[in-house]
């Protein structure tokens, strides 16, 4: 980061011939799209459970396809086993039973160890839990480190339990802060009211404090993270994880809501469980709360399997996504939306955008997409003209021949560094009256093929060229977004991602991308306008946009030498440059941060010159 700065030289310098020369034109140009720089979320690398989502125990309910005992451990001389013959609701089948011998003393009970480890900082944490047996005392509730046995937080309850029902707790305590991620959590009882007996506990939930302190809510310094990138939209609930290994395993909205002891969860597509406590009004309260536009992905009757339902055997999906937007748009005078304010949601939700399916191109969806499409659209815009559809594919052999005049369709881009620069045109011939949107994009080999495990400058850098290409077509490229979003940095099953995290303090690291993300986000004109200058692109691309009175200048350079670019913009006097550089293989890494924007102050009268490192990407921001 020094080196960094020391390496940034911005300077006002009139009159000096200089190889590139751009001149920004302060009329023309074509208006932006206001929500060009969003967010992809589903649950991949334990990016919701043990990621963005608040609850940090694991295997809290049992769910997925062989739970065991993952997550737990006994703590004291007792037995732990899953018991099914005592579930905690129909939703949550198994709770945790602990079996004390008899002669029994002191306290014993059992432990979990969340997500590779459990964040202990100094914070409030919430936590909730039900419990079956006979039982009048104390339930001790700690925070421990694994290897060292330091007691973080401890706190008493008492309760009052019997054996013909599960009965709920609630508390909160506060800890002190470890200074690594191995800690687990600890509930434990007096095992001498307990000897020669058992008992059982359920959906064990542990909350730090929220983003916008919500109940079930968002990790606050993750979500707090995110926020920072400013991102205008959210894409959910997938991705691949809508789809499902089979039909009647796609995510099904209707098991995401309500309280989340009603919810059954499922696995995944990525194979590993979710909770679903991050659902289907989560997202949209994470959507209100950091000011994002849903984008609601229906399913369109593709599996990731292989299994396709489509024609007269889709109409029952078809009903429930017409149920699913009832819940979300409906009055409270309808079925599902009187379901929602009972989940305590009383006013619609605010969405305008649908998605049908993901990537229906690919897994043998393309020979049925456009009468899958179709189904689905024309039931939707009856019943929601005013909603805008978006198609999960671009490619016209899986669309119907004619799209519907307004519907979206959806682009994915997985590439090498060169392959984003091939691509930067991509938009410039398109029809104006086509519009797009690029849901998932990233950077994830090497020019040779080699896996990127953490992005790096050179991938980053062709991220912005390609960005640079959307932006000044963003009269049609309506959103973009980059994927996948985040991963738990043991649990991962896809590098790169944008940024990560672990149990450990200050583990939250954002990629090389995480900043072209932020630094684009962050810097938006509401129109694109014309620059003149006798520059080819290439090794440098830029576009520049403005809004009322502030310009902005985006650049990347593509290239192994540093470029001098003056940029002109009559009547401007001053403002900042952001600035990401580092070598072409340079990369943050899990803990390990080399690379951030630094931001200068600029001067200047109507000119400005930039020293643009080599894979260097730049914003200059002038009024
Ligand atoms: C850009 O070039 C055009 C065509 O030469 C010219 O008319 C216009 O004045 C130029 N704009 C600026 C801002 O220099
Ligand atoms: C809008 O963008 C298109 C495509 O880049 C371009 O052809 C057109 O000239 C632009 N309109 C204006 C007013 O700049
Ligand atoms: C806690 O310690 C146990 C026993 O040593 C080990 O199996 C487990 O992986 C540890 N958990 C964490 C989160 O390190
Ligand atoms: C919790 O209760 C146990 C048993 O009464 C007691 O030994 C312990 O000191 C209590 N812990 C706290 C933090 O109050
Ligand atoms: C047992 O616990 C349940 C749940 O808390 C409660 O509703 C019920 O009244 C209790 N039964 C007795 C006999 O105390
Ligand atoms: C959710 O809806 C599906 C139909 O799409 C149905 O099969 C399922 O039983 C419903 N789940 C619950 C919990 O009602
Ligand atoms: C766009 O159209 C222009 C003019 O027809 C052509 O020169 C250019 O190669 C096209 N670009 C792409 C990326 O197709
Ligand atoms: C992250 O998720 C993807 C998709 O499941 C998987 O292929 C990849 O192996 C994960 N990463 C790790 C490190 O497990
Ligand atoms: C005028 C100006 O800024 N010139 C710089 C151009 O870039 C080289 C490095 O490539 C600098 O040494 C010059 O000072």
């Amino acid at each position: 980061m020094l080196s960094l700065l020391s390496s940034l030289a911005v300077t006002w310098l009139a009159g000096q011939a200089l190889a590139i020369d751009l001149t920004v034109s302060k009329t023309g140009g074509n208006s932006s799209s206001e929500l060009l720089y969003g967010i992809m979320f589903e649950d991949i690398n334990n990016s919701g459970d043990g990621g963005i989502h608040g609850q940090l125990l694991r295997n809290n309910g049992f769910q997925g396809t062989d739970p065991g005992l993952t997550g737990y451990a006994a703590v004291g001389d007792v037995t732990i086993t899953q018991d099914t013959s005592n579930p905690v609701s129909s939703a949550i089948t198994s709770s945790l039973k602990v079996a004390v011998p008899s002669g029994a003393t002191g306290f014993v009970g059992f432990a979990n160890e969340g997500y590779e480890g459990v964040p202990v900082l100094a914070q409030t944490y919430a936590n909730y839990f039900w419990m079956k047996g006979d039982y009048s005392g104390t339930i001790n509730l700690r925070l421990v480190g694994n290897s060292s046995g330091t007691v973080f937080a401890d706190h008493n309850i008492t309760v009052a339990s019997n054996a013909s029902a599960f009965s709920y707790y609630d508390t909160s305590f506060t800890s002190t802060a470890s200074t690594d991620g191995n800690n687990v959590w600890q509930l434990r009882f007096d095992a001498s009211k307990v000897a020669g007996s058992s008992l059982n506990f359920g959906l064990v939930q542990l909350f730090p404090p929220t983003y916008n302190s919500r109940y079930n809510g968002l990790r606050d310094d993750v979500a707090s993270f995110l926020a920072e990138v400013k991102p205008s939209f959210l894409r959910f609930p997938g991705g691949n994880n809508i789809e499902g290994a089979s039909p009647s395993d796609r995510w099904k909205w209707n098991e995401t809501i309500g309280p989340v002891v009603d919810r059954p969860g499922r696995e995944g597509d990525w194979t590993y469980p979710n909770t679903d406590a991050l659902g289907l009004d989560e997202y949209l309260y994470w959507c209100e709360d950091m000011g994002m536009e849903p984008v609601l992905a229906v399913w369109s009757g593709l599996s990731l399997g292989g299994g396709i339902v489509s024609g007269d055997a889709l109409d029952p999906y078809v009903d429930d996504i017409l149920n699913e937007l009832e819940y979300v748009l409906g009055s409270t005078d309808t079925t599902y939306g009187a379901l929602r304010a009972k989940n305590g949601r009383t006013e619609p939700w605010d969405v305008s955008y649908i998605e049908v399916g993901n990537e229906d191109n690919l897994n043998s969806g393309c020979g049925t997409y456009a009468s899958r499409f179709t189904q689905i659209y024309d039931a939707v815009h009856a019943a929601y003209p005013d909603l805008t559809i978006i198609a999960s594919t671009t490619s016209t052999s899986c669309l119907p021949s004619t799209i519907p005049s307004g519907v979206i369709t959806d682009i994915h881009h997985y590439l090498t560094p060169d392959e984003f620069i091939e691509e930067f045109n991509e938009w410039d011939n398109w029809s104006r009256d086509w519009p797009i949107l690029v849901g998932e994009y990233a950077s994830t080999t090497g020019n040779d093929g080699s896996t990127t495990y953490w992005s790096y400058m050179q991938g980053s850098c062709a991220e912005a060229v390609y960005m640079i290409g959307m932006e000044r077509n963003s009269d049609i490229v309506k959103m973009a977004s980059f994927a996948p979003l985040l991963e738990h940095f043991d649990m991962a099953e896809w590098s790169p991602d944008l940024f990560g995290l672990d149990a450990s303090p200050d583990s939250i690291t954002g990629s090389t991308s995480y900043y072209v993300q932020k630094m684009f986000s962050t810097n938006r004109g509401s129109t694109i306008l014309p620059v003149n200058t006798t520059a080819d692109f290439g090794p440098v691309y830029w576009v520049a946009s403005a809004d009322s009175d502030t310009y902005y200048v985006k650049l990347a350079n593509y290239g192994s030498s540093t470029q001098n670019v003056t940029v002109n913009i009559e009547g401007t006097t001053s403002g900042s440059l952001e600035l990401l550089s580092g070598g072409e293989a340079v990369s943050n890494y899990p803990h390990d941060v080399s690379i951030t924007t630094a931001t200068s102050s600029v001067a200047g009268s109507s000119s400005f010159t930039v020293d643009l490192p080599a894979w260097g990407v730049a914003v200059l921001a002038v009024s």
